[in-house]
């Protein structure tokens, strides 16, 4: 670059949070910093060892399985490790939830301030053939009275306090709310820095994309397939045209072109997996969060809004529908509500 084209003021994630807790007492003890401080760590070292690892072909089954019976690959593994032991050393997360982890893991940090749920390496089975992958994190405040049990983290939707993914795809993209809308990061591989590229973003109100694995229809329900039909052939030709679809089966991937074009991403439960696949945890609850801070709207089957449900245990799933608010409305109007 010539000299006077390089951005000689750029905003760091560091120095984005710092900003953020002049404003907004609710990050003014320093933790939330800290504790971005060691989430940021854990995608920057996961990131770079996932590209290595298509070098050094750490691909591959490691033999293992993890909580939900997936085939376990290494970087799952990898991934999972240097997640637990990034929230370990942060010296403030009293307990961690992670697909990878059948029980909840605590601990005995005292004080400690958070709750941490994870998908350490969400979209791992198509490791292999190169596509997208990413880390989905959700985060709670423990309760006052916290022993470090599952009761720090089987909590409504609306008490999440943080939610964040990171995507490792042609460069690594950080989307995260506090609850005052999404900030995009990209990662500066030379800085080593997250670096504000999508400031205070948000959804298209709707956008004529569908992502939905059509391979399930068969075990859909009837409305649902309905639904399906008619944003392929709309009723009314003249007025609408139909629906592009876009699925690459990695709801990092999905949920980040989602953000980013607008459009419906769907989940929905099936003959094969009548709670829905995805988990509420650490998949549906943070991607409901940004979709919605983001302007969007994130339910379920039966319309109800994913941030007002509670698990009953640490993997618990769920059906999931969000996007672009009339894209959603489109879905809630064809259930009748
Ligand atoms: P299917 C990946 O395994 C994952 O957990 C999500 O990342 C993704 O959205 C979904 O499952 C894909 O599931 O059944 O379409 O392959």
């Amino acid at each position: 670059d010539s000299a006077e084209s390089i951005n000689t003021d750029i905003i760091t994630l560091s120095r984005f949070i710092l900003e953020s807790q002049r404003y907004d007492a609710k990050n003014a003890t320093g933790e939330f910093s800290l504790l971005l401080n060691s989430l940021q760590f854990a995608f920057k070292f996961i990131s770079q060892t996932i590209r290595r690892a298509e070098l050094v072909n750490l691909m591959g089954l490691a033999g293992a399985s993890n909580a939900t019976g997936d085939q376990q690959k290494k970087l799952d593994v990898l991934g999972d490790e240097i997640f637990i032991n990034a929230m370990r050393a942060s010296g403030n997360v009293k307990v961690l939830v992670s697909e990878e982890q059948e029980e909840l893991l605590v601990f005995r940090h005292n004080p400690a301030t958070y709750a941490v749920c994870c998908d350490p390496i969400d979209g791992s089975s198509n490791l292999d053939a190169g596509v997208s992958v990413g880390t989905i994190v959700s985060l709670f405040k423990l309760l006052p009275d916290s022993q470090g049990s599952t009761k720090d983290v089987l909590r409504c939707g609306r008490e999440m306090v943080a939610a964040c993914y990171a995507m490792y795809g042609a460069s690594t993209h950080l989307m995260l709310t506090t609850g005052n809308g999404v900030n995009g990061f990209t990662l500066d591989t030379n800085l080593g820095e997250f670096i504000l590229t999508y400031p205070d973003l948000k959804m298209p109100l709707e956008f004529p994309i569908y992502s939905v694995n059509e391979g399930n229809s068969v075990y859909w329900e009837e409305p649902i397939q309905q639904f399906f039909q008619q944003l392929k052939v709309p009723k009314s030709e003249l007025k609408d045209k139909p629906y592009s679809s876009r699925y690459i089966g990695s709801m990092v991937a999905d949920v980040h072109r989602t953000l980013l074009y607008g459009g419906l991403f769907a989940y929905p439960s099936d003959q094969k997996n009548p709670k829905g696949k995805l988990r509420l945890l650490y998949e549906a609850f943070p991607m409901a969060f940004l979709v919605e801070q983001a302007g969007g709207k994130a339910v379920n089957d039966r319309g109800e809004r994913i941030l007002d449900l509670t698990p009953e245990n640490i993997h618990d799933k769920s059906s999931i529908w969000l996007g672009s608010k009339n894209d959603v409305e489109k879905y809630l109007k064809h259930i009748g509500k």
